[in-house]
């Protein structure tokens, strides 16, 4: 028995894809125009795919699992279930017009010409507002359209924005925010259910590993109850003896999101040679 996952095969999830299954100790070998591969630690298949039929494979129950960008689902959604945001292939999904145009809001809009690859969730986004534009539906290099004529104003993926950049565009609204997720089959019982409770398992361990940081540091006794209180962790900090005495040792894990703001108070508070590490797994 072994579950089935669909991947992109090139593209920008398809190294985030491969990485989060490698550091779940999922290795395979995906060599150039391989469709699938059996994992070597795992009882796991996988397909190399384009992103936009992998929602199709999980639906039709070709693959149990998939991961995908929550715009393509949005886009043509599908009856499969999203287990998991991944955190990776984040981008928005954005209107840009040329850098000249005069935006004050959404009625601005109207009567605009706009390519898109998104048409359902731009219809969506306009009706919402009210406001009628004319949608033109291109499947690839929508940001050319405003200069060849094409279109007054686009609406796609951006992540950088360096893409709307160079070509004179500007971005004035955020239609919907997008990273990967993990899809599975609807219905998965018995053996396929267990076997995504122990990928699941693993997934979650490496997603915690990356949103925490390790954090050492030096603090002398006399500073440790306020250098603690600052200390979230996951219980309470470790404290350790330093050869020299008057000082210890902490020990804890602190999230990413607001390090610098916690490495800064511990600073203040009197923390020294602080040292911060990635942690590989966190098991919770
Ligand atoms: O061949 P296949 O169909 O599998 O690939 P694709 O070309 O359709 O998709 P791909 O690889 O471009 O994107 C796959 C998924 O990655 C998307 O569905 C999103 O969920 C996610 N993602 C994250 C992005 C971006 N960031 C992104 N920046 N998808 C596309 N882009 C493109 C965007 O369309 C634009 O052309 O990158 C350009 C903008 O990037 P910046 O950095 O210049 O803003
Ligand atoms: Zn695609």
């Amino acid at each position: 028995m072994k579950l089935k996952i669909a991947i992109q095969k090139q593209g920008k999830l398809a190294e985030g894809s491969t990485a989060l299954l490698k550091k779940c100790g999922i290795g395979f070998s995906n060599g150039q125009g391989k469709l699938r591969a059996e994992a070597e630690d795992f009882p796991l298949e996988l397909f190399f795919l384009r992103d936009d039929d992998i929602p199709d494979y999980v639906a039709d129950g070709v693959a149990d699992l998939g991961i995908v960008g929550e715009n393509i689902l949005a886009e043509a959604p599908k009856p499969v279930d999203v287990v998991e945001k991944l955190g990776f292939g984040r981008c928005r999904l954005s209107i840009a017009v040329p850098k000249a145009f005069e935006y004050a809001g959404a009625a601005d809009l109207g009567g605009l010409r706009i390519a898109t690859s998104y048409p359902r969730i731009l219809t969506e986004f306009l009706a919402a507002r009210s406001v009628a534009a004319e949608i033109h539906e291109i499947s690839g290099s929508v940001e050319i359209a405003p200069s060849i004529g094409l279109a007054d104003a686009v609406c796609d993926l951006v992540s950088s924005g360096s893409t709307l950049f160079s070509n004179g565009l500007r971005e004035i609204e955020t239609v919907m925010r997008s990273e990967s997720v993990l899809i599975a089959r609807r219905g998965l019982t018995g053996d396929s259910a267990a076997l995504l409770d122990q990928l699941l398992f693993r997934i979650r361990s490496v997603l915690a590993a990356e949103r925490n940081k390790y954090i050492l540091l030096n603090a002398p006794n006399e500073k440790v109850a306020e250098i603690a209180s600052l200390l979230p962790g996951i219980k309470s900090p470790t404290v350790m003896p330093l050869a020299e005495p008057g000082w210890v040792s902490l020990h804890s894990v602190i999230s990413e999101h607001d390090f610098w703001e916690v490495v800064e108070n511990l600073k203040a508070a009197g923390a020294e040679g602080i040292l911060v590490l990635s942690i590989d797994q966190m098991i919770k």
